[in-house]
């Protein structure tokens, strides 16, 4: 596996000058017509009618701007993300930013007495997701408006999105999420695009009136699919994407919940109809509007461009076969030129739970979509058949390529459908992509190397500086000027104030104001923090491969050393954990637990005198993120190498000016790479020398030749943390000791001794406030803009030259 990077992808051209909204006549008037809509005037207007009046008036107008679907009826082409999962985040002070109202509408409401903020702060957040796969995609949403690119985000408007975190005695406790409870005004129901969608039943083979032998689906499940649009307008540019979202009525809702557990077979059963519920409503959709557009269907290609994040949406690819082959009577071949000129596939994650086909048993699929097992049984004949032909006598090759894993129980390997009907197969970081085509799906890039390649992640510069920074943002562009908003390169020109005192003070003013904001929101959870202390985040879903156990390891490590010396020089540090752990994850919810054990000692301990401090802040949203990500000055990037596809919290840290600890995963080598390896607090194994050492890794050696280790260990299994329980963490202990699969002790000693060069370095605030500089001035190419500029360029075929 080769981690480089590969060379930087060119910078976004420049967005013609933007198309400002008309001109408002008077918005008071439009905003109090609105509260009357509700019924409500000022007087009787509680802020919660406020909100919604503003954001009805803000949707409206939107909803003016052409539609992708307008543009796609003028002869443009769309693009289509296909995802499980999206999180946009508060959509009110994003969609005024983006609209250029924030001004004037904070004006008007003052006006009126009302404060913008209390309004801000009545909406709901829609967690439609896990975490960075769902931001990442209304991030791409955001900027594909912005390059006015026309785009539709399709998948499904869960009732329930990711729960709400509440934390009892250390404990996560989750709280049903009822992001819909007071309405939505930002979704527009189109019940008139209503679709059905079918399970079960059997398959038919019949002749038709041509003589052709045709197989039809006789289904004994129907489920209307009800589309919710939600404009995502772009940064100034007058142009919006909409986020199309399905929602199922059926007796039984399986679109009520993002995500049930998949560990029982009726999880497994779930999941599979949610997945195939949204990508048919959408296929048909998209069928829909190119018939309206085209008559035929064969030209699809031609105006579609069909995006497949991750695993959940890879059904669509024997549901596009279908479609055009039983219902819109195609031949084979050319249904299958079609569905692989349409869709391009994402890699978003290595992980097991993320690539896990056991969910796509052959019985389940069978069961609940008999003619797509069938069309990819013979997607699969006619494949290994060109396998056999072009490696003659390589049986061992036809079976590792084979879509069924006939090894056992039988399953379908959906990744491998994505390689095959797919003309384009990307990853989300350079190192992501090497792992996929070396070690995922070799064969597979043997024989298609020319479909592979690495689109890294970017972010919105909108939404992650320009409106959750507004210091930092103010202070750039009274710098550089504002263009750096929708072209990050910009960020360039600020390298030259990295010297230039005055503009150092004024910078770290800015980090100094965002760490005070947070040290309030911590204070409201009972903890005092020191804002002149180093503000160390790890801020991210709980899980193993993240790590967060390792992080507590050198928290242990640092208490036992000013234990022993008490005079130890050492900068305070305010350790600040976010994140939730998946309901049925035991090891992540544990690791919370320890986070508020460590804490509960810790901070109470006199003879650290306050010097570290450890919090967690409870239910991490896109909300929060946006408060955490600006105050903080380290953040811990430090997955197993290999095991993190990209992230993208790591990008906005930096944008933002902090720094990073991470080891060689994911786009920290790309990070690392653009920002100088000076800049980059690194440590740890890299992924061959994981592949190298893991067969013979002994976790509890290490354990035994390093004290200071052997040590924090032993305080945990002893219950130095749990009021002498030594039960409580052994589940840990256990996967610690006996096998350490995350090889946290593996990366122990090299992470402490980097934290130990952490710490010299923030001791010399010039030097800690000049890296950060020169790193936020280097990090134009991980914006989203970038990103889906390269997308358009060689994956959808669509840049404009
Ligand atoms: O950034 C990645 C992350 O590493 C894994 N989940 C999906 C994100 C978006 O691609």
């Amino acid at each position: 596996v080769s981690p480089e990077p590969t060379a930087p992808e060119p910078t976004a051209p420049e967005l013609t000058a933007p198309e400002l909204p008309l001109p408002e006549i008077s918005f008071k008037q439009s905003f109090l017509d609105s509260l009357f809509r509700l019924g409500k005037s000022q007087e009787t207007a509680t802020s919660q009618d406020s909100y919604t009046a503003l954001a009805n008036l803000v949707r409206d107008r939107l909803l003016q701007f052409k539609t992708p679907e307008a543009h796609l009826k003028q002869g443009d082409r769309l693009v289509s993300e296909f995802s499980a999962e999206y999180m946009p985040g508060l959509h009110l002070a994003s969609n005024l930013l983006n609209l250029d109202l924030t001004d004037l509408v904070g004006q008007a409401m003052q006006e009126l007495n009302i404060k913008l903020d209390d309004l801000l702060a009545q909406e709901e957040e829609s967690g439609l997701g896990r975490g960075g796969l769902g931001r990442l995609m209304v991030c791409y949403l955001e900027a594909l408006a912005t390059a006015k690119v026309p785009a539709i985000g399709y998948g499904i408007r869960y009732e329930y999105g990711i729960f709400d975190q509440e934390i009892s005695n250390g404990w996560q406790i989750e709280v049903a999420d009822e992001w819909l409870r007071n309405g939505n005004p930002w979704e527009v129901e189109r019940s008139e695009l209503a679709v059905e969608v079918q399970f079960g039943g059997r398959t038919e083979a019949y002749i038709d009136g041509q003589e052709r032998y045709r197989v039809r689906w006789v289904a004994d499940e129907t489920v209307r699919g009800v589309p919710y649009d939600t404009p995502i307008p772009g940064y100034k540019s007058s142009a919006i994407s909409l986020l199309r979202l399905w929602k199922a009525e059926a007796a039984e809702n399986f679109s009520k919940v993002l995500y049930p557990s998949d560990t029982e077979f009726q999880g497994k059963q779930v999941r599979l109809k949610q997945q195939f519920f949204f990508v048919s409503c959408s296929l048909q959709d998209l069928i829909r509007m190119h018939l309206e557009t085209d008559g035929m269907i064969a030209t699809l290609p031609d105006r579609f461009a069909l995006q497949l994040n991750d695993t959940d949406p890879l059904i669509a690819i024997a549901e596009l076969m279908r479609l055009l082959v039983d219902e819109h009577g195609l031949t084979w071949d050319q249904a299958w030129q079609i569905t692989q000129s349409c869709f391009a596939y994402t890699n978003h994650s290595l992980l097991p739970e993320a690539l896990d086909y056991t969910q796509y048993a052959l019985n389940l699929v069978g069961t609940l979509l008999p003619r797509h097992l069938e069309i990819t049984l013979e997607i699969n004949d006619r494949f290994l058949e060109d396998v056999r032909s072009r490696f003659p006598g390589d049986e061992d090759r036809v079976q590792r390529m084979s879509l069924i894993d006939e090894r056992g129980d039988r399953y379908v390997r959906m990744v491998y459908l994505a390689c095959l009907g797919s003309h384009a197969v990307n990853g989300v970081s350079a190192l992501n992509t090497a792992i996929l085509q070396h070690l995922i799906v070799p064969d597979f890039y043997e024989l298609y190397p020319e479909k592979f390649s690495a689109k890294t992640n970017g972010v919105s510069p909108r939404r992650f500086l320009a409106l959750s920074n507004p210091r930092l943002s103010e202070l750039i562009t009274s710098k550089i000027g504002d263009r750096w908003i929708t072209d990050l390169e910009q960020l360039s020109k600020l390298e030259k104030f990295a010297d230039d005192a005055e503009f150092c003070s004024q910078w770290r003013q800015v980090k100094q104001a965002m760490k005070q904001e947070l040290a309030d929101t911590i204070q409201q959870s009972g903890v005092a923090v020191d804002v002149n202390s180093l503000f160390d985040v790890q801020a991210i879903e709980i899980h193993e491969h993240k790590r967060q156990h390792l992080n507590l390891l050198h928290i242990i490590t640092l208490y036992n050393r000013i234990k022993t010396n008490p005079h130890l020089e050492l900068p305070s540090r305010t350790f600040i954990f976010s994140g939730k752990a998946a309901p049925d994850y035991s090891a992540a919810k544990l690791i919370v637990k320890l986070v508020h054990a460590i804490a509960e000692v810790v901070n109470a301990d006199p003879d650290v005198q306050g010097r570290i401090k450890v919090v967690f802040l409870k239910d991490f949203t896109i909300q929060l993120s946006q408060q955490i990500y600006p105050a903080t000055d380290l953040a811990e990037y430090i997955s197993t190498a290999g095991t993190e596809a990209c992230g993208i919290g790591n990008m906005i840290t930096v944008m933002n000016g902090g720094l990073l600890i991470g080891t060689r995963d994911g786009s920290n080598l790309e990070i690392r790479d653009a920002i100088g390896t000076e800049n980059f607090f690194q440590f740890g194994l890299t992924v061959n020398d994981i592949l190298a050492q893991r067969p013979t890794y002994s976790p509890s050696e290490v354990y035994n030749t390093n004290p200071e280790l052997k040590q924090a260990i032993d305080q945990i299994a002893s219950g130095t943390f749990s009021n002498g329980d030594t039960e409580l963490f052994q589940p840990l202990i256990h996967r610690m000791l006996n096998w350490d699969a995350h090889l946290l002790l593996a990366d122990y000693a090299s992470y402490i001794a980097c934290q130990e060069q952490v710490s010299q370095v923030y001791a010399d605030g010039d030097r800690w406030t000049r890296m950060t500089i020169l790193s936020a001035s280097r990090m134009g190419q991980f914006s989203a803009d970038r990103a889906v500029q390269a997308y358009c360029r060689d994956t959808w075929r669509m840049l404009k030259e």
